[in-house]
């Protein structure tokens, strides 16, 4: 790690133009990792810019959005492009065409799943969550500050749920504690990104509940687009609607598909026990082995049958 980072203030230190990049309908991970990646690099003299999707308000708190480019995109002559928290690139969604066009390119992230697709592959598939990654990347050039530590954290309590799955380990705590000495208000952080609802949430989360149903120890439910448009909400209002299934007690897989566009459907993925980082994988997905998702080509309710079944499958095996 250290003599990636030594490469990696040598490179982004004497570039012009860093675009810092992440996935689509970006999570607490994702939108922690660009900021803070995009402040390190202010930091140590480049000019980075962000290409980011709208994300929930509930992360508004997070500071560097100065450097959102807002700017012409045909403008965008990316010099070095650094994607994180990204399996594979085609998961930057309408900004992988700049990833092709930089001439060094870097993949920061932490699923098991990742193509390795970028010049410079940083992928620790034992961390928790980019973030954690992010860290120990720049700690070794950058002196961290209270803004740097917020939005760490924020993407380390996002994928770790508070520092509660398994996917957390020593060095996950030390880190979180590191950061706590920057003086955030890790509380109310915590509060913001994983307990905090706004009414929206609340009403297509209800909806998600009606269509719910249970077969044997999987746990399903799904939501059409006119569905979450009708509670008001947005494909970034579903968070915690997989997760939330999963905690019913005997079930051992959840499920949630939602309609993304037109004959475009969103598979998310929740286990216990079964690998579902290997089911997501059957649809060109992935992730990580207890938390993984897809994209599929059809309707929700195709979707779920074909899921379905391949968890049917995977788990039989086991028995
Ligand atoms: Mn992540």
């Amino acid at each position: 790690m250290e003599t990636f980072s030594t490469d990696i203030y040598e490179i982004w230190s004497q570039s012009k133009n860093i675009v810092i990049s992440t996935h689509s309908n970006p999570d607490g991970d994702a939108i922690g990792s660009v900021f803070a990646l995009a402040m390190a690099a202010a930091e140590i003299g480049a000019k980075p810019v962000v290409l980011i999707e709208k994300y929930s308000e509930k992360f508004d708190f997070i500071k560097g959005t100065e450097y959102v480019y807002n700017g012409n995109l045909d403008d965008l002559k990316p010099d070095v492009f650094i994607a994180v928290d990204c399996g594979s690139k085609n998961r930057l969604g309408v900004f992988e065409s700049f990833f092709d066009k930089a001439n060094v390119t870097f993949n920061i992230d932490h699923h098991i799943s990742n193509e390795n697709f970028a010049q410079n592959n940083i992928v620790l598939g034992n961390s928790s969550s980019s973030c954690e990654v992010v860290f120990e990347i720049i700690k070794n050039f950058c002196t961290l500050d209270k803004f740097i530590a917020e939005a760490l954290y924020t993407g380390i309590v996002t994928d770790t749920f508070g520092f509660k799955y398994n996917s957390t380990s020593k060095n996950t705590m030390e880190i979180g504690a590191r950061l706590i000495e920057f003086g955030i208000d890790f509380s109310s952080i915590q509060d913001k990104v994983l307990y905090e609802h706004t009414t929206k949430e609340v009403e297509v989360f209800k909806k998600a509940l009606d269509n719910f149903k249970i077969d044997d120890n999987i746990a399903y439910t799904c939501l059409t687009a006119d569905e979450i448009r009708e509670c008001g909400a947005s494909n970034s209002d579903l968070d915690g609607i997989v997760e939330y299934i999963l905690n019913i007690k005997g079930i051992d897989v959840s499920v949630f598909v939602y309609e993304k566009g037109d004959n475009l459907s969103k598979i998310s993925l929740r286990s216990k026990k079964a690998d579902v980082n290997k089911i997501a994988s059957v649809f060109g997905g992935g992730g990580h082995i207890f938390a993984a998702g897809a994209s599929f080509n059809g309707n929700v309710q195709t979707a779920l049958d074909s899921v379905l079944d391949e968890i049917k499958k995977e788990l039989d095996k086991d028995e």
